[in-house]
């Protein structure tokens, strides 16, 4: 049996609006490790991760809190790494897509200790591709596939062993509709694949999944990193960064169903649910409802 290893971070460090700490409560309080258990996985409930509070200050440098992000991935990585270790699937629960860096750096780094091809589906309205040097916010929950990719600050930078944890080949963006001037010339000099909202229009998310997962095979190990500001606001109304324009319920529920059907998800983030802009956990309650078709619950074969 498949052991789920839930995983909270409680912070809004990499954000510039205060709410996304209470992230993991609120999927809690919506049944997640319930819903997990109801279709047969082991789940065990890790507690929420401590770090520094949020000290609520400008950028320096061309970044928000660049001491507490460190010190909340540090923790996020190690607690990844021993779920992994142990073959748990981590479900880490955000607080903001900063965390990403520690939860996919352990995860590249497994990945290549057990020579496993990473593929990392990257759901999300935004790319979170800035660096310090061109983001227009300094907030570093925008700039975590930079420095997974290599760009960034020598603190965030080479935790999985390498100086980049990730290639721009390993990674897929999928929903994708608002990049800044600057991030764009990034990801074109990067050489990213990005599925923007436009290509699911023009070619629906039947044909974008079926491209981000062509390659996949028995040894691939795939990381969805959820930002749930990919979905509509009007259906995920509880996130700091909403932009309209998002997949509708049925498309991301597709391609959920779509990387259901590899049998690869090995592990998964949760991020950017902020119960304080939500109305009555709807945001979380979707998260959940999305999180078991992903881990299969609506295959009909299952
Ligand atoms: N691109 C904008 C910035 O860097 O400030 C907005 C980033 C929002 C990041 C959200 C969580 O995905
Ligand atoms: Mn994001
Ligand atoms: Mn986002
Ligand atoms: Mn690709």
């Amino acid at each position: 049996m498949t052991t789920v290893s839930l995983i909270g971070a409680p912070t809004d460090v990499g954000a510039s609006v205060r709410g996304a700490g209470m992230g993991p409560d609120a999927l809690r309080v919506a049944g997640i490790g319930e819903a997990l258990r109801a279709h047969r996985f082991d789940v065990i409930d890790r507690g929420n991760l401590a770090g520094p509070p949020n000290p609520w200050r400008a950028p320096v440098n061309g970044m928000r809190h660049l001491p507490e992000v460190v010190a909340w991935n540090r923790s996020v990585f190690e607690a990844v790494s021993t779920a992994l270790a142990m073959e748990h699937v981590p479900l880490l629960m955000g607080g903001d897509h900063c965390l990403a860096i520690g939860s996919i750096s352990a995860v590249a780094r497994h990945c290549r200790q057990h020579r496993r091809n990473l593929r990392v589906v990257w759901l999300d309205a935004h790319t979170d591709v800035n660096t310090e040097a061109i983001s227009p916010s300094g907030n570093l929950h925008g700039m975590p596939v930079a420095c997974l990719l290599g760009h960034g600050p020598p603190d965030l930078v080479g935790w999985s062993g390498e100086r980049a944890a990730l290639q721009p080949g390993e990674i897929d963006f999928i929903g994708i509709r608002s990049v800044d001037a600057d991030e764009k010339q990034a990801i074109r000099a990067l050489g990213l694949q990005v599925f923007d909202m436009r290509h699911i229009d023009e070619h629906g998310m039947r044909n974008t999944m079926t491209e981000v997962l062509q390659d996949v095979d028995e040894d691939t190990h795939i990381h969805v990193s959820f930002d749930l500001d990919c979905l509509d606001p009007l259906d995920a109304p509880g996130v700091g960064t909403g932009v309209r324009g998002g997949p509708t319920y049925r498309e991301m529920q597709l391609c959920m169903e779509m990387v259901a059907d590899t049998g690869r998800l090995r592990s998964l983030d949760v991020v950017e649910i902020n119960p304080a802009l939500d109305v009555r956990n709807r945001t979380a309650e979707l998260a959940v409802d999305f999180i078991q078709s992903l881990f299969g619950a609506s295959t009909l074969a299952r």
